[in-house]
């Protein structure tokens, strides 16, 4: 039975072993062997790139939990399309190795990218199910429960004359659906799997609004939580470049700074242990923040003033500033801070390295070093500043170094002491 196992996930694998990223240790232990299933996902297309990291979690956790029962492999949803990716190149289809190193997350379940699901297993899935609310809301008290309704509102799917679903697909052209349900769902992800193993026979099978998939007892701070966080290890390609900026603008290295890294499995560090390069880092949240939370974000010259007392009390002279806001203002704000005496950096690339980097991995650039700066602080509730958080804590820095945040308009004015500054 073993043997045919590893022959099912070989068969999956096609003619390019490289096709199925697959750790030895998730191989499915002894039994009758059965034939692997597909889990394919997608988040709803307003979402950041942060909040969609979280939604992999949830849905790697239900894939490895999967596992236990049968063999399942994730398909990884192509990046593309998103609002916040706004430089104007063409920066859809990107397969997950473009962001992660995908041997890392295949540690924690079975994965493969989408381009090659396509080349070697189908053309098409058997299933979507368009996860939704139920029609009357959370009604009373909340209580697990699923059903397949009538859809809520208009979904993005559209039955054609040959009783195929087209959709969104993450661009793909030609790609159907044979079966669509919409599936009023309040649940946790691991009822999600009890339902996959229990109602449904299909071989692949698509949830739309992953989102709606919640993380329950495994949440936030729970091990199973942060196990599938450590597997999301940034590409390597975009590790070196923010290594090569932190050595030549920040005087930063994993050796002086006490980061360097392990395979995540192998990686077990307390608070206080790593270092971190001689530079604070800011990520200053701006453009739709603007609106999005007026309340809580502070004017270029409050935020600067704010910064400028972390350099103080750190002794620090240079400050690593990660931003998405338009050029104007990072001059304002860069001005603002040096006029405080302090040195600004921000890493850049040109149009040729954006070309190839994409949004996206100018965005992880810019965590990875902010990650490394030897205090952090960060902008209220925003997904891409907790992300950078827990990247630290996954290094053991001590949190008073990293659940910094900028404090709201009002609140912080002027001449006050760094321990009234804001905490995340
Ligand atoms: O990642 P994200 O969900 O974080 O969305 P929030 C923000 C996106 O903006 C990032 C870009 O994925 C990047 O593409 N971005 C933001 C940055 N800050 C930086 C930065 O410092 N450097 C670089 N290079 N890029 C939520 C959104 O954003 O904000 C919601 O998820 C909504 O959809 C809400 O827009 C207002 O949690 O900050």
């Amino acid at each position: 039975a073993f043997l045919l196992s590893t022959l099912s996930l070989h068969l999956i694998s096609g003619h390019n072993d490289g096709n199925l990223y697959q750790a030895k240790d998730n191989l499915p232990e002894f039994g009758p062997a059965k034939p692997t299933r597909y889990l394919l996902y997608d988040v709803n297309p307003g979402e950041g790139f942060n909040l969609r990291r979280d939604v992999y979690m949830r849905v790697a956790n239900m894939v490895k939990f999967l596992n236990e029962v049968e063999p399942w492999v994730l398909v990884l949803p192509p990046w593309g399309r998103l609002y916040h990716w706004q430089s104007g190149i063409q920066q859809t289809k990107q397969p997950w190795r473009h962001f992660f190193d995908v041997n890392s997350l295949a540690l924690l379940a079975p994965v493969m990218e989408f381009e090659d699901y396509l080349k070697t297993v189908a053309k098409d899935v058997d299933h979507v199910y368009y996860l939704q609310r139920f029609k009357g809301g959370w009604s009373g008290k909340w209580e697990e429960k699923m059903e397949i309704c009538e859809c809520v509102e208009q979904p993005r799917y559209r039955q054609l004359g040959n009783g195929l679903w087209e959709g969104q697909f993450f661009g793909y052209e030609n790609f159907y659906a044979k079966k669509f349900d919409c599936l009023s769902a309040q649940a946790y992800y691991v009822t999600f799997k009890d339902f996959l193993v229990n109602n449904s026979t299909d071989r692949s099978v698509f949830l739309d609004r992953a989102e709606t998939l919640i993380h329950g007892r495994y949440s936030e701070w729970s091990p199973e939580w942060w196990t599938a966080r450590r597997s999301m290890v940034f590409a390597k390609q975009l590790r070196d470049i923010g290594d090569k900026f932190r050595k030549d603008f920040l005087d930063s290295d994993d050796q002086s700074d006490k980061t360097e890294l392990e395979v995540w499995t192998q990686m077990k560090r307390k608070h206080g242990e790593a270092k971190g390069g001689p530079y604070a880092a800011l990520h200053l949240r701006r453009k739709d923040y603007l609106y999005a939370h007026k309340k809580e974000v502070p004017s270029l010259e409050n935020a600067a003033k704010q910064i400028a007392k972390y350099l103080k009390k750190y002794k620090l002279k240079k400050l690593f500033l990660s931003t998405d806001a338009p050029a104007d203002q990072v001059k304002e704000f860069k001005e603002l801070v040096e006029k405080a005496g302090y040195e600004v950096f921000k890493y850049t690339p040109t149009s040729k390295d954006l070309e190839i980097l994409k949004d996206g991995g100018v965005a992880i650039i810019d965590q990875w070093i902010c990650a490394h700066a030897q205090i952090f602080v960060g902008t209220y509730v925003s997904t891409f500043s907790f992300r950078i958080q827990e990247e630290r804590e996954i290094m053991g820095f001590n949190q008073e170094a990293t659940f910094n945040r900028l404090c709201e308009k009002n609140k912080y004015t002027g001449d006050i002491n760094i321990s009234a500054l804001c905490r995340t």
